[in-house]
């Protein structure tokens, strides 16, 4: 027996810092419509998809930093979302920036939900890798202060949703494999992931043209490895001056590519996910409890950074 998902991905192309909630979210129903004429269970939009990607910019004032938060979920705002969600019997995935009640104060989270066919809240995800820096450095074209603006999370969970474990992870997540290991051991069947990359990384120039590579190679390599679907939504397009990778996909257990967006607008594509094609994978070359050696893997929790030995050559293992 089949446990088919038909999953939509919902890419947005740019959000203008004049543009306003309400006409976002007129642009995600849009969406949502199109996905479920095509008969959508689901339809995974972007990371941050309310507003303009907001890190790119150095900004002072603590009242701006907050406009481009949402204080709850669901709010006026993004009620219509969830309205249409019910009524069309679609699920969805969303990024956005959460300002949280945590310890008596506020605190700043990139941050992703899924919500069920009859809209309804049943996960919530805090972005874990938080990319970019902390100070503002004018020496770039443009900033990515990620860093600054949010709080990082500390798990990676799954939740049983449309008859299958689903989780969630948030961009720069998608170029870690712990990411989707964590997830795999928790038996994960299929991996959201909103995104918005600028196609130019300051630090490392010379990537620019690999952008679009590395994003898939990052999720094919994610998908296989832990025997998952997984699917990566962007927010494209040129914001505000600056041009962020398209590259919307979805990807099978197997790592192949089984439906895509072709431009950077707001756009759908739609594949048929049969969660069972896990097993395929899950059972045989990555069943972990058959193959996997954790004692040959302490480093991985031990350590942050790589370690060199005194005279900066390679670590060596200390003879047993
Ligand atoms: N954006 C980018 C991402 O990881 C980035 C940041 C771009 C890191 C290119 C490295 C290279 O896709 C977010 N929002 O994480």
């Amino acid at each position: 027996m089949a446990r088919i998902v038909n999953v939509a991905l919902g890419q947005l192309g740019p959000i203008q810092r004049s543009d306003t909630r309400e006409q976002v979210v007129k642009r995600l129903c849009a969406l949502m419509r199109e996905a479920h004429a095509l008969g959508a269970d689901l339809i995974v939009y972007p990371e941050l998809a309310l507003t303009t990607f907001f890190p790119r910019w150095y900004i002072e004032d603590e009242a701006e930093i907050n406009s481009y938060f949402e204080t709850s979920m669901p709010n006026a705002a993004t009620q219509p979302l969830f309205d249409l969600a019910r009524e069309l019997g679609v699920g969805f995935y969303l990024g956005y920036a959460e300002l949280a009640q945590e310890g008596g104060g506020l605190v700043r989270y990139n941050t992703s939900i899924l919500v069920d066919k009859a809209g309804r809240i049943v996960d919530k995800y805090h972005k874990v890798h938080v990319p970019g820096h902390f100070e503002h450095e004018p020496w770039r074209r443009f900033q990515h202060l990620e860093k600054r603006y949010f709080k990082p999370g500390h798990r990676f969970g799954v939740v049983q949703a449309f008859g299958g474990v689903f989780g969630m992870a948030l961009c720069n997540d998608r170029r870690w494999a712990e990411t989707y290991r964590v997830l795999g051991l928790q038996g994960v069947e299929m991996v959201l992931i909103g995104y918005n990359t600028p196609v130019h990384n300051a630090p490392a120039p010379e990537h620019d043209d690999l952008s679009l590579f590395h994003n898939r190679l990052s999720m094919q390599a994610g998908a296989y490895q832990n025997g998952t679907w997984v699917a990566g939504v962007a927010k494209a397009g040129v914001e505000e001056g600056v041009d962020s990778i398209g590259g919307s996909c979805l990807i099978a257990p197997s790592g192949e590519v089984v439906a895509a967006c072709t431009t950077k607008g707001d756009e759908v594509a739609l594949a048929r996910c049969d969660l069972d094609f896990c097993a395929v994978y899950k059972k045989t070359t990555f069943n972990f409890d058959l193959h996997r050696q954790p004692r040959a893997y302490g480093m991985i929790v031990e350590r942050k950074g790589e370690t060199l030995a005194a005279d900066g050559s390679p670590w060596q293992a200390p003879a047993h």
